[in-house]
């Protein structure tokens, strides 16, 4: 079911879990502001979801609450997820689906990166 990106935070969402390593995940990347790991439903050759620490619904949530270190550090975390991935060259793509209609399911911020493939125009 879509969340209410609106919504209080709610500490028990699956990523927040995953963050205080309360339950598995295949993590591959993790800073003072982010972490990332695998999707456990793939939709690319490659497709790691980046998530920050900080307790943020939404992108909407993330802009209008993070401070400006804390969105920095966030984007770099992104960028350098895909760096260390070496798709810099051959590119990737990032997505994240915010509230209803955007499709989000869990409600604790993700960019999604796909990569390790020629994309097509979009991936619904
Ligand atoms: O995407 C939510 C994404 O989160 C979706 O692609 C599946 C993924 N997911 C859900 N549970 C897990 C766990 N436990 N590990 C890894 N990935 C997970 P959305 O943008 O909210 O639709």
């Amino acid at each position: 079911m879509p969340i209410d990106p609106t919504r209080p935070y709610d500490d028990d969402n699956i990523f927040a879990r995953i963050l205080r390593d309360e339950i598995p995940s295949k993590r591959v990347y993790e800073d003072e502001w982010a972490i990332a790991f695998h999707d456990i439903n793939p939709q690319a050759r490659l497709h790691i979801l980046v998530i920050p620490r900080g307790k943020y619904v939404s992108w909407d949530d993330f802009a209008a609450k993070a401070n400006d270190e804390e969105i920095g550090g966030f984007i770099r975390a992104v960028a350098n997820v895909a760096r260390e991935h070496d798709l810099v060259q051959p590119g990737y793509r990032l997505l994240a689906n915010v509230g209803h209609d955007g499709g989000q399911e869990v409600p604790h911020l993700h960019v999604h990166l796909f990569g390790g493939q020629r994309l097509g125009p979009m991936i619904a």
